[in-house]
């Protein structure tokens, strides 16, 4: 029998590789995408498959979180063996912005997907998989963090996944149902949403790189992330749903590095070598070296990274350091892919999309480059 799999979020970056891994070892795999005045399914397109022609197995459903009727209509009708709860509002900056929209998304709406299932009589045979977070530990309490360390949510987004985490948890204890918590650490790739700090990083110095960005403005860069690859982290959420008893698992890779330190990389992967002088909101890099052919537009004194305090956060999670012992000796995880090669790989992406612009603006076709 064909497995059947429901992403929510199917069109944001984890969904877009769970999608592909799901497909592969041959499921039939349903995606809630939303309603948006543009086309939102960039991610996908590339696996969508014409829903007129026999045997297509990724669909797509408009839904929303915010929305049970229409949650418990699509469970109805796909039945699914397994349900990824990867939809959210998920940048933490933002959730400042929007905390009652948040909520609504993040946490109401993991309460809904649960419910939905129950009330449809599903909770015996859906597993259900829910995208929990290392901004969870926020203020840490233990370094490294793994599955018992307790819990310091520091932004409304936090707290909305810290109410959704507890819910899988309380649907597992209450009727036995299949609900899992996948911890997961930072995560990128070249998929990454512009605005997070890894893409917004590579992307911007891309673009300054083929003159089309001056500077790159930055809030925090004494961060520390434990950054790991999304397509080693997919892979994880779909093992998690495979043993015999549900359990929660942290996802990371156990090495952690700064926001600064990642600038670094992702200009000396354009040849460029920078020098950070200054603290504080006055801290800048400049440029010292430029080497090959990748930055024609950057030359020795150029200033590519300024601090802008519009980019700080309310309350800050200044460190997260996760422990994946678990995940290694239960399941066998290990990360693939390092920070240093994801970077890499991000940066060529971004590069190339870079010179394209460049290209199309040299014939007078410019388009307009959005920044954050
Ligand atoms: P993205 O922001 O790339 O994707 C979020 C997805 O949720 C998008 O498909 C988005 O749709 C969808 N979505 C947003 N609001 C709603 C809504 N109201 N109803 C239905 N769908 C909605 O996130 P990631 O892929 O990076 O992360 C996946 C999940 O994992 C999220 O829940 C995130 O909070 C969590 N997580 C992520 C980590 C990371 O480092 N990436 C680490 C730990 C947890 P649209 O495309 O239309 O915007
Ligand atoms: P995070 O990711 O908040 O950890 O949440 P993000 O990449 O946004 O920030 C990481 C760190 O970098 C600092 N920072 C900046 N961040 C952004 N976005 N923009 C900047 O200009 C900037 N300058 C410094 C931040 O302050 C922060 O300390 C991500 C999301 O994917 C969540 O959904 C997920 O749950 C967690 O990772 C684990």
């Amino acid at each position: 029998m064909t497995k059947k799999a429901l992403i929510t979020g199917i069109t944001g970056q984890d969904g877009s590789y769970l999608a592909e891994l799901l497909l592969e070892k041959g499921y039939e795999v349903h995606g809630i995408k939303r309603r948006a005045s543009l086309f939102n399914t960039q991610r996908v397109d590339h696996i969508y498959e014409d829903p007129h022609v026999d045997n297509a197995r990724l669909k797509l459903h408009y839904g929303d979180l915010t929305d049970s009727s229409n949650l418990t209509r699509i469970l109805r009708d796909v039945e699914p063996d397994e349900v990824y709860n990867l939809g959210a509002q998920s940048h933490v900056a933002v959730s400042f912005e929007a905390p009652e929209y948040t909520a609504d998304v993040d946490a109401i709406g993991t309460l809904r997907l649960l419910e939905a299932i129950r009330f449809l009589g599903l909770e015996k045979k859906t597993r259900f998989y829910q995208a929990s977070t290392s901004e969870l530990y926020g203020l840490v309490q233990e370094i490294p963090q793994r599955e018992t360390t307790p819990f310091h949510p520091r932004s409304p987004y936090a707290v909305a996944k810290m109410y959704a985490y507890w819910i899988a948890v309380n649907y597992r204890e209450a009727y036995g149902m299949y609900a899992c918590n996948g911890i997961l650490f930072n995560h990128e790739s070249p998929r990454r949403g512009e605005t997070f700090v890894t893409r917004k990083i590579t992307r911007g110095l891309a673009n300054i790189a083929m003159g089309l960005e001056p500077c790159l403005y930055m809030g925090n860069i004494d961060s520390l992330r434990d950054w790991g690859h999304a397509k080693d982290y997919v892979r994880m959420q779909w093992m998690m749903l495979q043993q015999d008893t549900p359990e929660d698992f942290v996802i990371a890779t156990g090495v952690q590095f700064s926001v600064r330190e990642f600038i670094s990389w992702a200009a000396s992967d354009l040849g460029i070598t920078l020098e950070f002088t200054g603290t504080g909101v006055d801290e800048i890099a400049t440029v010292t070296a430029v080497e090959g052919n990748l930055a024609p537009m950057v030359k020795t004194g150029d200033v590519l990274m300024r601090i802008d305090p519009r980019y700080f956060r309310p309350a800050e999670v200044e460190t997260l350091l996760g422990d994946p012992t678990k995940a290694k000796e239960k399941l066998g995880w290990v990360p693939e892919i390092t920070a240093r090669e994801m970077c890499r790989e991000m940066v060529e992406a971004d590069h190339k999309s870079a010179r394209r612009h460049a290209l199309l603006k040299s014939h007078g076709l410019e388009l307009p480059v959005s920044v954050e």
